[in-house]
């Protein structure tokens, strides 16, 4: 069968939030499908996708999955970078997804087979109030859920990342220019060990609880953060610190033995390096979408692994099921597993996507049988639902100053 490709598409669909979606097929007949969401920056990876990578496509054979990386990524010569890293990422997992058909194998059997029979996974609990977060951290327990994160409106704040103010889910990016949300550190700091204790009071230690700061702390600050929430025992801290500044986790580490997690913004096994080798980190955070496709993820996961570091990779609802599948994939053969962030999706999601992958209770599990990376895409669906422009908000501190969101 004639691997060699023959055609590269990209889709962007908004059934609910928008999507990126690369699809290449090949001379034999095969489609594989890829993931390349960046949220608030659609379509400028569709623009990198479609007119500076597609043309470097045709014509190459695609099982030669590792060369076309480094093809990619050393022959673009100005490397890495989110949109870049993106780009790259779909075009890896569509060829993952062919290289599976082809083989009539799940992505995860090429990988090394099973690890584990399923995936611990953790959804979002929020509300207005501590009362409220708590029933809703409870909600999630009674689903089945093992692993929650929780996150609950700050006093005196009219916003906080992680809150839907009017009920119904939260969806981070949702407003066709950037909202702007207010942010007092100090408010924050007296609120949140509250709310971790009183969650932990009324529904005890035997489950997993999880914190998103969302890079919002100084380094001290985390590490004095860290510390105070250490009767609450965390699963993990996420994103303490802005987290481009890798040394600063080393100086949250030296004050806390809460366990720390960051990586949702990399985009390269070298955003992770110092982090990883320094022991500065408890769990990695890339999603395979944003951290150049599964041929990378590999990589950063095999370094983590060396130093004792394990996975709970990004699953907000901006990577699409595609991507999700491709995490899924990874997760299931990796031997440092931690736990997958699932978040859930809008309703329409389900109409243009199917994926091989469930959720059961609080465990994702995925068929055996399904070649590839186990996914469908309805093109009629997708073409129901066109691009629907959506930014993040933007944070500013009470004196009018942006501040990191
Ligand atoms: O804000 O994916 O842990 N999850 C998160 C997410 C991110 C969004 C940004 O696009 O922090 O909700
Ligand atoms: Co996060």
């Amino acid at each position: 069968m004639s691997m060699q490709i023959t055609d590269v598409d990209v889709l962007v669909t908004s059934p609910g939030r928008n999507y990126v979606i690369v699809r290449i097929e090949t001379a034999g007949g095969l489609v594989g499908w890829g993931d390349a969401t960046l949220n608030g920056r659609e379509l400028a990876v569709r623009s990198y996708l479609q007119d500076h990578l597609a043309p470097l496509l045709l014509g190459r054979d695609a099982s030669r999955i590792g060369d076309i990386w480094s093809y990619l990524y050393k022959g673009a010569y100005w490397r890495r970078g989110p949109v870049t890293m993106t780009s790259i990422s779909g075009i890896d997992q569509a060829l993952w997804d062919i290289l599976g058909k082809a083989a009539g194998m799940p992505v995860f059997q090429l990988l090394g087979g099973r690890a584990r029979d399923r995936l611990m996974a953790y959804p979002h609990a929020s509300g207005l109030t501590v009362e409220a977060s708590i029933a809703s951290v409870a909600a999630r327990l009674e689903e089945g859920y093992r692993a929650v994160r929780v996150q609950a409106a700050v006093p005196g704040l009219l916003t906080t990342y992680g809150i839907h103010r009017g009920g119904g889910s939260y969806e981070p990016a949702k407003s066709s220019l950037p909202e702007e949300e207010a942010w007092d550190t100090p408010a924050y700091l007296d609120f949140v060990p509250k709310l971790l204790a009183a969650v932990r009071n009324e529904l005890g230690f035997g489950f997993n609880l999880l914190h998103d700061v969302h890079h919002r702390l100084s380094p001290t600050e985390a590490g004095a953060l860290g510390r105070s929430l250490e009767p609450s025992r965390l699963y993990w801290m996420e994103d303490a610190t802005p987290a481009e500044d890798q040394s600063a986790f080393a100086l949250v580490r030296a004050h806390t033995t809460t366990p720390l997690a960051v990586g949702e913004v990399f985009n390269s096994i070298w955003d992770c390096q110092q982090l990883i080798t320094s022991r500065s980190i408890d769990y990695i955070r890339c999603a395979t979408t944003h951290t150049g496709g599964i041929t990378h993820m590999r990589r950063v996961l095999a370094l983590a692994e060396l130093y004792g570091v394990r996975s709970g990779l990004h699953g907000p609802s901006d990577v699409s099921p595609v991507g999700m599948a491709a995490n899924v994939h990874l997760d299931l053969a990796i031997p440092n597993f931690g736990v997958q962030e699932f978040m859930g999706y809008p309703e329409a999601t389900a109409e243009v996507f199917t994926t091989s992958y469930r959720l059961v209770g609080g465990h994702l599990e995925i068929d055996d049988d399904v070649p590839g990376l186990g996914v469908d895409v309805d093109l009629d669906a997708a073409s129901r639902y066109p691009y629907d422009r959506k930014y993040l908000p933007v944070n500013r501190l009470l004196d009018g100053s942006v501040h990191d969101w």
